[in-house]
């Protein structure tokens, strides 16, 4: 014992002793002390001492705890602004809030926490991202002030309804809200027959699932969401909230098309995101782009298409070339979204993996400056000299465009790459037919198919939102060539006894704008040929673009309405429909809503404040360095 007294040996008290003793002294208390203190980190979480001796460590981003019981809201969820500032009004614009009628349930919802189920608990309410690709500990916590965004758009989002006479404006109205009762007949068909599917059959009137979605449910419900809300259908946009709420889960385990649910789900959720600042649909966007990211391991960067959500492994479409290729138009179409995503998330993973395909399409040699269809994910080669404005390539040249439009014109990378690319495309593909129509042909290693497909009449309006930012000799010339193609597109429609346009036709063997065989004579719903006509009107406003619109409102009406909900018809050179059997998500998402915008003021969604994505999910402009904070991706 230190205190005892040894003969030849120094006093019991510490103070007494001699230095080195002293030091000796000391060093074993401090080692005392600090195998005491570190021992504390060793008891159990739920210790009292622990508690008691150690401050609750501050919460990070992207640290937050799984809760032990689903549907529990986190922990961190408290500590981080409880929700978005409720939505700004742009100037002039009635908050959406202000719109709610008395009896909540009819009215636009209050913007409430939602309840987040386990399978959301990883994504960064901090932003906080995938194996440090998120902010740097020590960052500030993410977080995107919704406000600022909403004050920052140029137009109120519903627009302001004044201009025009009165006269023509009444006969506008009814047109608008006969285009209104279709969308909530269609809902309304949905929700009876197939709420939580992914599509309703109206002739057998139940549910569709299929496989593209890896086993997500609900595509009906979150691509109509924007629709619904842009139409005021007040009752049916709570009840889609409120499905998406409880009931869109995501943990599925199927394998999933990586474009489909880019376009449709993440597109249905950002939009929802921007036009409600209702977090729920912000929160299960990110998780599910997470969701989305195995696509993009490959050697090259290209992701391929088709992902497994279990697994996390990843594949090409068997039905490709060869059937290890990637198309364009799917890892083409990524852009917009995934900018979104960093932006709403903090996480730059997303930026990052779009940047990279953009850099690779940059720098890769385009025959003729044509960008083909087809592309090895694997050695980053062509696969086939196939090039089409249509199916397979289509998106990728719009999503061109709209990176520029979306940059707030900052993207030159974007609009340099689409401006050359439309500059081969008019020179290799774009024809006139002995009629004078102008059309799209389809390029295969130098030789011509005189055909476009439907899908490729989204071309009039893309070329016509782009005439403005072209060089100035060529503006007036890109003018033209999109009307002459919307044209074209219309004839289309007309030439067929439905005056609903076939889903594929020819400029050959004296035929002009016609399908040729019974299996390319359908009609499924599509938009594109509408969403010519609503950017050529907004561009010109030429009554014209509104009369062919209402011929196909019409159509619509006559031939594809059946008693539970729309259908396509099997030929449009028919004027007995046969119908498919399938109410399709883009009828809701989008030619619905473009119709309704034909015949809207220009200032609802205004191509000044917003861009579409390629399922018609609008998507806001940068107006600033970033939408919401400092550092924007966009
Ligand atoms: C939609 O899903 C999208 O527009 C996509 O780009 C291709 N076309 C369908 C509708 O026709």
């Amino acid at each position: 014992m230190l205190g005892r007294k040894v003969p030849g040996f120094a006093p019991a008290s510490p103070w007494a002793l001699r230095l080195p003793q002293k030091f000796l002294f000391l060093l074993f208390l401090s080692g005392l002390f600090t195998l005491c203190f570190g021992a504390l980190f060793l008891l159990p979480h739920s210790s009292r001492f622990k508690r008691f001796f150690l401050a609750p460590r501050a919460r990070q981003p992207g640290l937050e705890a799984v809760p032990e019981v689903p549907g529990l809201p986190l922990a961190g969820a408290r500590e981080s602004p409880p929700n978005p500032a409720p939505a700004a009004p742009a100037p002039g614009e009635e908050d959406p809030s202000s719109l709610a009628s008395p009896r909540r349930r009819k009215g636009w919802p209050r913007r409430t926490q939602p309840t987040r189920p386990r399978e959301e608990a990883t994504v960064p309410r901090g932003g906080g991202g995938s194996r440090g690709e998120g902010p740097q500990e020590g960052s500030p916590p993410f977080s995107f002030d919704f406000h600022a965004f909403r004050s920052r758009l140029r137009h109120p989002v519903l627009g302001t309804r004044t201009r025009g006479s009165e006269e023509s404006q009444s006969l506008v109205q009814t047109q608008r809200e006969k285009i209104k009762e279709m969308m909530q007949f269609a809902w309304q068909s949905y929700k009876r027959y197939a709420m939580g599917k992914n599509e309703l059959q109206p002739l057998t009137k139940d549910g569709y699932q299929g496989n593209m979605f890896g086993g997500l449910s609900g595509a009906t419900v979150i691509d109509s969401l924007d629709t619904l809300y842009l139409m005021e259908l007040k009752e049916e946009f709570q009840e889609a909230k409120t499905w998406v709420e409880e009931n869109f889960h995501l943990n599925v385990s199927g394998e999933a098309s990586l474009f489909e649910v880019n376009i449709r789900y993440i597109g249905g959720l950002l939009s929802a995101f921007y036009l409600t600042g209702e977090d729920v649909f912000r929160m299960k966007a990110i998780k599910l782009g997470e969701k989305l990211l195995p696509a993009f391991s490959t050697p090259t960067g290209i992701p391929k298409g088709v992902v497994n959500f279990k697994s996390g492994s990843n594949r090409s479409w068997g039905w490709t070339m060869t059937g290890s290729s990637s198309i364009l138009a799917e890892f083409g179409s990524l852009h917009l979204e995934f900018l979104h995503l960093s932006e709403l998330s903090g996480n730059q993973v997303f930026a990052e993996k779009v940047r990279h395909i953009r850099k690779f399409l940059r720098k890769i040699d385009k025959p003729f400056g044509l960008y083909p269809n087809f592309i090895s994910p694997v050695s980053g080669n062509w696969i086939q000299h196939h090039v089409s404005v249509g199916g397979l390539g289509d998106s990728f040249y719009e999503y061109l465009i709209k990176s520029w439009l979306m940059s707030a014109k900052t993207d030159t990378e974007a609009k340099d790459m689409y401006y050359e690319a439309l500059t081969a495309i008019e020179t290799h593909l774009v024809n006139v037919s002995p009629g004078g129509l102008t059309y799209i042909a389809e390029w295969r290693g130098g030789n011509l198919d005189h055909k476009m497909g439907h899908l490729a009449c989204f071309s009039g309006g893309m070329i016509a939102l782009g005439a403005e930012d072209a060089e100035e000799d060529k503006r007036a010339h890109y003018r033209e060539l999109a009307a002459q193609i919307t044209k074209t597109c219309h004839e289309s429609y007309d030439r067929s006894d439905t005056k609903l346009g076939p889903e594929a036709f020819w400029f050959n063997s004296g035929k002009e704008a016609v399908a040729t065989q019974l299996s390319e004579s359908y009609y499924i719903l599509r938009p594109e040929v509408v969403e010519s006509y609503m950017y050529l009107w907004r561009q010109t406003h030429n009554p014209i673009y509104r009369e062919w619109g209402w011929e196909v409102v019409m159509a619509l009406e006559k031939y594809c309405r059946t008693e539970a909900g729309f259908a396509g018809i099997q030929d449009v050179y028919s004027s007995i429909p046969n119908h498919d059997n399938k109410q399709q998500t883009f009828f809701l998402a989008e030619t619905l809503k473009y119709l309704y915008l034909l015949f809207s003021e220009d200032d609802m969604l205004s191509l000044e404040d917003w861009v579409f994505n390629t399922e018609a999910h609008p998507l806001p402009v940068n107006h600033s360095d970033s939408a919401g904070r400092v550092g924007g991706q966009l």
